[in-house]
């Protein structure tokens, strides 16, 4: 029972660091209500589909957008909480030209309340082109192929990315109760849609909140009840067959270490 009680305490912690989710979408019906495109459109994903962990994947329609565009994504009434977490898939469409001076210059930028929390270059159109981006283990979904859209091949390839498995993008400070992100890729290497472009899909949203400082007392008194069941049954064992044998007499030498008499004796 003891056992239960501590573990029941510890698992306290963990739910309460449980993440809400605030805002989802996967772009297949409409662009939902508190996202302004601007001058993106829902498009359908052509060779992005099934790009993706399972269950996340590229599917239907996503948000397409040309370069200098500014997607917005205002949301409001948020519950308490600490931190908040930002979770979509990106696709680099066609002949981002990655950092350096025009036609290169092409940033995607991710604002949250005005302050930059994402900013690195994109590149697709040769190999050469330096792109500053690199993608933690299990980002990137492809790179350098051509998806559809402008092409085939030449410049016109594309690659694709689960930002959302970038810890940049997770557990990010956060208690307002409004949240503004902007998305867009900016720079001086900004072209028309035919020449290059950029997408989201599977777009979410999430808050969780860090444990309270009684959480906190409570996983402790979990552990020292964890300590106490431990104590108990380790007094509660029987003496070691070691011990001082029957008969014996039991004297103390100068370190105060118990020892038999009958083995001084011989
Ligand atoms: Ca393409
Ligand atoms: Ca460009």
């Amino acid at each position: 029972m003891k056992y239960i009680l501590a573990l029941s305490l510890l698992a306290g912690v963990h739910m309460a660091q449980a993440q809400t989710t605030v805002f989802s979408t996967d772009f297949d019906s409409s662009v939902a209500a508190p996202l302004n495109p601007g001058t993106a459109a829902l498009t359908g994903v052509q060779g992005f589909a099934g790009l993706g962990p399972a269950g996340h994947t590229f599917g239907g329609q996503f948000l397409r957008s040309a370069t200098g565009n500014v997607v917005t994504l205002t949301l409001g009434n948020l519950p308490t909480h600490d931190q908040i977490n930002l979770d979509f898939l990106f696709a680099a469409i066609d002949s981002l030209d990655g950092t350096g001076s025009f036609p290169s210059g092409d940033f995607f930028k991710i604002t949250l309340d005005g302050q930059t929390i994402f900013r690195e270059s994109f590149a697709n159109a040769l190999p050469s082109q330096i792109q500053s981006y690199v993608p933690p283990t299990g980002v990137e979904l492809a790179r350098h192929v051509d998806l559809g859209f402008g092409g085939p091949g030449s410049y016109y390839t594309d690659s694709a990315y689960n930002l959302g498995a970038d810890p940049t993008l997770q557990i990010i400070a956060h208690t307002g109760a409004v949240a503004t992100f902007t998305f867009q890729v900016e720079g001086e290497g900004i072209q028309t849609l035919n020449d290059e472009s950029w997408a989201m899909d599977r777009l979410s949203v999430s808050v969780s909140a860090v444990p309270e400082p009684e959480v906190f007392w409570l996983a402790g008194a979990g552990l020292l009840a964890l300590w106490a069941v431990k104590l108990s049954s380790s007094r509660a064992r029987p003496p070691r067959s070691s011990a001082t044998a029957p008969g014996a007499s039991c004297g103390t030498n100068r370190c105060g270490q118990c020892f038999s008499g009958r083995a001084v004796q011989a």
